[in-house]
């Protein structure tokens, strides 16, 4: 059974979420399917993809399909998770990516979303950073991308306190590009589609490959990239890791130890 919903008009291509019995999380098998129409859409000269969910939905995507983490002795955001994938595949797809909200955003569909190249949300959207809701120890690419579409403060808060935002608010923080009434997210983002797809397609694929390098750009040593291994290994084989799972899959909340 498909995840997703794949269309183009002319050269605008669409990727609609499209698994709501789970909430759209994005297991391995929606990623690989998002990934996978990227790519045709890339083959077929698409100048521009809007990544959204069906009409109507209240969760845009619940994130990480947390059945899918590894319970411990295992990075559970190593560079070859499904989620680590999707996040390279936008930031490395040509054209650009317009993450089109309706509904709220989780953990890392919230990745997802800041990784896209533009935000259109409508006003009841939400932005949830949840690592700290599970016991993850999110990994150094991920929280660059947060990083890079958010202020450090912000991103401070969203992740410590693992609250959602809304997105009149992102908006006002600059994390969101538009913020729409619901019955105009579709016009407002594919207004922008448009305009990006009359543009020169070459042009725009240099400048954001330009624009992702010297976002992405940062100096860290290998020494201090195998201590900050270290310690996001002692946080993913804690008690705390595996409680914060186990609570999500027995719906209940987790009492944290702090071990
Ligand atoms: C698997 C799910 C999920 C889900 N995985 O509907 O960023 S990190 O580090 O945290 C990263 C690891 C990450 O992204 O972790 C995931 C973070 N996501 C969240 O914390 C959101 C978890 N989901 C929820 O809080 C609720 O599902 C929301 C508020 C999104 C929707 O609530 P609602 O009452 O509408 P349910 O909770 O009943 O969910 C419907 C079905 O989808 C499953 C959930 O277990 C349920 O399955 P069953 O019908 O089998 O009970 N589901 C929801 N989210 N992330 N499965």
């Amino acid at each position: 059974m498909s995840l997703t919903l794949k269309d183009q008009r002319d050269t605008i291509g669409t990727i609609t979420l499209n698994h709501q019995e789970k909430r759209n999380a994005l297991s391995s098998q929606l990623i690989d399917e998002v990934m996978a129409a990227l790519k045709d859409f890339v083959d077929a000269g698409a100048r521009v993809v809007v990544l959204r969910a069906a009409p109507g939905v209240k969760v845009w995507s619940a994130g990480h399909d947390v059945e899918e983490l590894p319970l411990s002795n295992r990075d559970p955001l190593g560079w070859d998770d499904p989620l680590r994938r999707l996040v390279r595949a936008i930031e490395e797809t040509p054209m650009p990516v317009i993450a089109m909200i309706e509904g709220s955003v989780w953990g890392g569909a919230c990745e997802v979303a800041m990784a896209c190249d533009i935000v259109v949300a409508c006003e009841a959207s939400t932005f949830a950073i949840t690592p700290a809701k599970l016991g993850v120890p999110y990994n150094l690419t991920g929280l660059m991308t947060f990083m890079n579409a958010v202020h450090l403060h912000i991103v401070k808060e969203m992740a410590f306190t693992a609250q959602p935002i809304a997105a009149r608010r992102a908006e006002q923080l600059g994390i969101v590009n538009r913020v729409v009434p619901a019955e105009e997210l579709e016009a407002t983002s594919y207004g922008l589609a448009a305009q990006i797809a009359q543009n020169a397609p070459l042009s725009i694929a240099v400048m954001k490959e330009e624009l992702n390098l010297l976002a992405n750009a940062r100096d860290l040593s290998p020494q201090t990239f195998e201590r900050i291994q270290a310690l996001r290994r002692v946080v993913y084989n804690s008690a705390d890791y595996r409680e914060g799972i186990q609570a999500f899959l027995e719906k209940r909340r987790p009492l944290f130890r702090g071990e």
